[in-house]
């Protein structure tokens, strides 16, 4: 029987037992498409490294002896839809049987069911064989009950058997070591070497270049340090054991002009295209702690995210789909200011997060979360801008992780599904965290005047804004109370200072 199987570009895990045997009856197809890159805007670095990483996986298989039809970006016979190509493969190549591996969004995820509803010849949606948990687990084991991200990474420690002792306790007595975790970094101990292999990917950047496909930030196509195979993705994972995972707890919630990565891992891209699994790197960063007596706030902060954080909003994104598209707690409805694709602004913290995350495609999560992320909820963007901005621009960045992690976590646009309270600051946590505002044009310590940091009156205008829906929050207690306490007066500067801010968004 011959038989077609799609490999998605997320989908580039060489260990997926549907490579297992060469069988010459198998045609694997994968291709290059207007339809992926043109659903936003995405970040110059992020369709090379895609397309790198594709068409290195063609070459393995090849190389391994399976069958596979490759269409390039330029190919002559490229429909540009997943929908006319497989038409067309299926019915040039007599083929009998149809497979694929289960999307992981949403999106993809109905097209192909739309696609194989009207097959004529029988198919299958395999697992990716990926992930820890099923697309409904989180659902099924939240039930009714809300969404906590604690008692569901508890959950995954004992049923993955990981950091327990021998009496299934957690190792060291606690769960969560995460306030051990949130220390400023002064240039000590040094940024570790950037250990990255280096591409020159001139060509794809031509091909794409020569189709005018849109795309933001700089493609440093000559000087390229994405991983784009399983090798040099092992490669920067061990890279990170070794070098950088002791450090990782203290300095997780850093942030610095001199150094963008820190400690913070860079395999975000590696796992969402799967050329890791998040059981090997789970496996390795707790063999650190047993051979290398590494801090266990280090391994444990670390392991959380992956077995915690990552599991958590893949379950949290098809629970909430596709209605997610469109909540608006706050009914915010500004749009970005222009410099969002440029990084021109004098706000110092948003300057350099911006213009970093332009230039490698790479922002860690306190930049995305605390800086960025912060500014917009507390400027009142619309969500499914903000939303667009992250998917578009972030090489790691795929809907079913990026969308609960910008319209939940970081916008609260989900009302709190996801996150128990907004994640908002003041100046004062971006002083604290970072070198951002010694050298900023505005000063972090004033609220009222031209040169106030905009964080400090936005901060207490968004609580005098949203008071209705915030008010009863058992998280914002003191926020709350110490607006209760502010004269009527101070609270009609504060919102005309921040009215002014979001009048004159552009120029900031
Ligand atoms: P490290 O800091 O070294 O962490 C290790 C790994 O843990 C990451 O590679 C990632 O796989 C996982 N992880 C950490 N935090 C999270 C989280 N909140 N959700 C899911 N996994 C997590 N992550 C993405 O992979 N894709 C996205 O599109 C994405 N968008 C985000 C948007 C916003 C607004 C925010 C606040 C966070 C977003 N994150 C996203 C989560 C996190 O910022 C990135 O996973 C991380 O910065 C990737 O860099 P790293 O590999 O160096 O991670
Ligand atoms: C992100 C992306 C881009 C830019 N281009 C392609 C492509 O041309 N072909 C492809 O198969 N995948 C691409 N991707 C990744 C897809 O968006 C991702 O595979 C789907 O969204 C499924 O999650
Ligand atoms: Fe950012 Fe305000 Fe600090 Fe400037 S003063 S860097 S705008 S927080």
């Amino acid at each position: 029987m011959k038989k077609l199987r799609l490999i998605l570009g997320d989908q580039l895990n060489p260990q997926h037992t549907w490579f297992n045997q060469v069988d010459a009856d198998v045609l694997y197809v994968m291709m290059e498409i207007k339809q992926e890159t043109n659903y936003v805007v995405h970040h110059a670095q992020k369709v090379i490294a895609i397309f790198a990483a594709m068409r290195a996986f063609r070459d393995a298989l090849k190389n391994d002896g399976h069958r596979v039809i490759y269409l390039t970006i330029t190919d002559a016979n490229n429909h540009h839809d997943f929908d006319q190509n497989l038409g067309h493969i299926i019915a040039q190549h007599q083929i009998e049987h149809f497979a694929y591996q289960a999307p992981d969004e949403y999106r993809v995820d109905e097209f192909l069911k739309a696609f194989i509803s009207q097959l004529n010849i029988p198919y299958a949606m395999d697992s990716t064989q990926h992930f820890l948990t099923e697309r409904d687990e989180a659902s099924r084991f939240f039930g009714n009950s809300n969404w906590l991200m604690e008692r569901f990474y508890r959950h995954m420690r004992i049923k993955h058997q990981v950091l327990l002792d021998d009496k299934k306790k957690p190792v060291g007595g606690q769960w969560n070591y995460d306030k051990e975790n949130r220390q400023y970094w002064h240039q000590q101990p040094p940024a570790p070497v950037d250990n990255r292999p280096t591409h020159d990917h001139s060509d794809i950047w031509r091909e794409i270049k020569s189709l005018n496909i849109t795309t933001m930030g700089q493609p440093n196509e000559t000087t390229f340090r994405w991983p784009i195979n399983r090798e040099e993705s092992v490669q920067i994972l061990d890279d990170f054991i070794d070098y950088k995972l002791v450090y990782f707890g203290a300095y997780q919630d850093a942030m610095h002009t001199e150094e963008f990565r820190l400690f913070h891992s860079l395999i975000s891209f590696s796992l969402n295209v799967k050329m890791l699994s998040p059981a090997e790197v789970i496996a390795k960063a707790e063999q650190a702690y047993i051979e290398k007596a590494y801090p266990l706030a280090a391994v444990e902060g670390f392991i959380r995210q992956i077995l915690g954080w990552r599991e958590f909003v893949r379950g949290f994104y098809w629970a909430n789909m596709p209605a997610m598209q469109t909540v608006n707690y706050f009914n915010h409805q500004q749009p970005l200011p222009s410099w969002f694709w440029n990084g021109e602004t004098k706000m110092n913290c948003m300057k350099h997060c911006i213009t970093q995350s332009l230039d490698h495609a790479y922002a860690h999560h306190i930049q995305r979360l605390m800086v960025i992320g912060n500014f917009a909820l507390l400027m009142g963007f619309k969500p499914s801008e903000v939303h667009a901005w992250y998917l578009g621009i972030y090489i790691d960045a795929f809907e079913w992780v990026e969308m609960p992690n910008t319209i939940g976590m970081s916008q609260y646009a989900d009302g709190g599904l996801l996150a128990t309270k907004p994640y908002v600051s003041s100046a004062a946590y971006i002083n604290k965290m970072s070198n951002y505002c010694g050298d900023c044009s505005y000063s972090y310590k004033a609220r009222i005047g031209e040169d106030a940091c905009p964080f400090n009156s936005l901060y207490w205008d968004f609580f005098q804004r949203h008071q209705k829906q915030l008010a009863n929050n058992p998280r914002l207690g003191i926020v709350n109370m110490q607006l209760g306490k502010m004269s009527e007066s101070d609270k009609s500067n504060i919102s005309q200072q921040a009215n002014l801010i979001r009048k004159h968004a552009e120029n900031l």
